[in-house]
């Protein structure tokens, strides 16, 4: 069975990728310096000249672009190319402010496909596989992603795209499908409705999935793994860098193997914005070595992590990424205290729960006010209300010391949470909409 999609970069020495990273990066800020007058100003008003960056180490003196820049220069003015050389756009699911647009020329998509076509095979996939995705296909980035990653490793694709899952779960059964792609949440959704229509966990053919664009916890994955008797594998991306496929687990599922030969990788302090050593948890920043559309240079992407370099079984060497430990801007502070939504879920899923669950903070007089809505699975419930009321109880004292500070514990009747057939929506904080 093929172990890479392509090993000669997937397992490529670090000197090797450093020597690519070199070459690339020079060419890149020359290119980003003459077509892209934005970051030209960037640099000037920083007193840096593109003969100046000799070497990937050079890339500390770059200034970095947010998501103002981008918000800022919208629709055109990253772009890196002329549009009429540009074969796609994508656009991120954001909801406030203006979305954030990337172009892509065709090199830019197989580029990106490749790097979708590594997380299958990473994930165990061959031509041999039918691969499900019902991540969205549209402005997301998900559907064509995995979809064009599919087409490459020669699997039998299924373009789903997301929601109808009555429909999904009779192309799953009839076709066999083996790979699933989608959401984590739409996946312990579909877990869900396979188990309400009589099927167990061994009736599907499914053998691995491939899930991401949204956090989700260990527990999350242990949950899902056993609803669908699958192989659950986190992917990571985004749109400004490209989309699913920025980095991707492999059977060691042990964090995720970032492609370096595309991507150039650096972890800040979000504060200060200095570079961290590798190993220490800060903000990721990317920046595209060879993207022509959209090449965006030290990229913040807000996501907090961690890097390792330690060996991998799968013979990889391409660095590592945790999960994204939260989001600089999806942390809550509630009543002074730090909170993640990926530690509620922890306690949740760890209690028994279903991954079915919903945030609300608010501000009533002054004082934050934190409620946590779960499903209770239907073997849970009792009519003694005494008992219900220890379980909110028990859950509470878990929250409690999971997080320093306890919410108040609403149990709700199945199915009672809307489900999410993309990004699942956790946490609502009433907070920002008076503000
Ligand atoms: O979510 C791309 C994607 C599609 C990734 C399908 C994986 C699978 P955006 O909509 O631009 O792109 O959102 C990017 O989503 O900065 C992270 O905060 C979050 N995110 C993406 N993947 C993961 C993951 C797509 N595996 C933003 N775990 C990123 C946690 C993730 N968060």
């Amino acid at each position: 069975m093929r172990k890479y999609y392509q090993p000669e970069i997937e397992t490529a020495s670090r000197e090797d990728i450093i020597k690519i990273q070199n070459e690339k990066i020079v060419k890149q800020v020359q290119h980003v310096y003459d077509c892209v007058p934005y970051y030209r100003n960037l640099m000037d008003q920083k007193g840096v000249r593109p003969e100046d960056i000799r070497s990937i180490e050079d890339i500390k003196k770059l200034p970095f672009l947010t998501k103002d820049d981008l918000r800022d220069s919208y629709p055109h003015g990253l772009l890196g190319t002329d549009l009429k050389n540009c074969v796609r756009i994508h656009s991120t699911s954001g909801t406030t402010g203006k979305r954030v647009v990337a172009f892509y020329t065709q090199k830019d998509v197989d580029m990106w496909e490749e790097c979708c076509a590594r997380a299958i095979v990473a994930a165990g996939g061959t031509d041999e596989d039918i691969c499900q995705v019902c991540y969205g296909y549209g402005l997301f980035t998900g559907g064509f992603g995995l979809h064009g990653g599919s087409h490459k490793v020669g699997c039998l694709t299924l373009p789903m795209s997301s929601g109808n899952t009555d429909r999904q779960i009779q192309f799953m059964m009839d076709m066999g499908a083996t790979i699933l792609c989608c959401t984590p949440s739409y996946a312990a959704y579909i877990g869900e409705s396979l188990a309400e229509r009589g099927y167990k966990p061994e009736d599907n053919k499914l053998k691995a999935g491939i899930f991401g664009a949204e956090p989700w916890t260990e527990e999350m994955r242990r949950s899902i793994e056993k609803s669908l008797g699958i192989k659950a594998y986190d992917i990571y991306g985004l749109t400004e860098i490209s989309g699913p496929g920025v980095a991707y687990e492999c059977q060691a599922q042990k964090g995720m193997h970032i492609n370096e030969d595309h991507f150039y990788v650096e972890v800040i302090n979000p504060e200060t914005g200095e570079v961290l050593p590798e190993g220490e948890k800060g903000e990721l920043v990317f920046t595209s070595l060879d993207k022509e559309g959209f090449p965006l240079l030290r990229y913040r992407t807000k996501d907090i992590c961690i890097l390792s370099r330690d060996k991998c079984p799968c013979g990889r060497t391409h660095v590592r990424m945790t999960k994204p430990l939260g989001r600089s801007d999806d942390m809550m502070v509630i009543r002074g205290v730090n909170v993640f939504p990926s530690q509620i879920e922890t306690v949740l899923l760890n209690a028994g729960y279903t991954p079915n669950y919903q945030i609300v903070v608010d501000r009533v007089n002054n004082t934050d006010t934190f409620d946590v809505y779960i499903e209770f699975p239907k073997e849970m419930f009792s009519d003694k209300i005494s008992e219900m009321q220890k379980r909110e109880q028990d859950l509470k004292t878990a929250m409690k010391s999971m997080l320093g500070i306890s919410p108040r514990i609403h149990l709700m009747a199945p199915k009672t949470i809307q489900r999410s057939e993309g990004k699942a929506v956790r946490v609502i904080d009433k907070r920002k909409l008076h503000e």
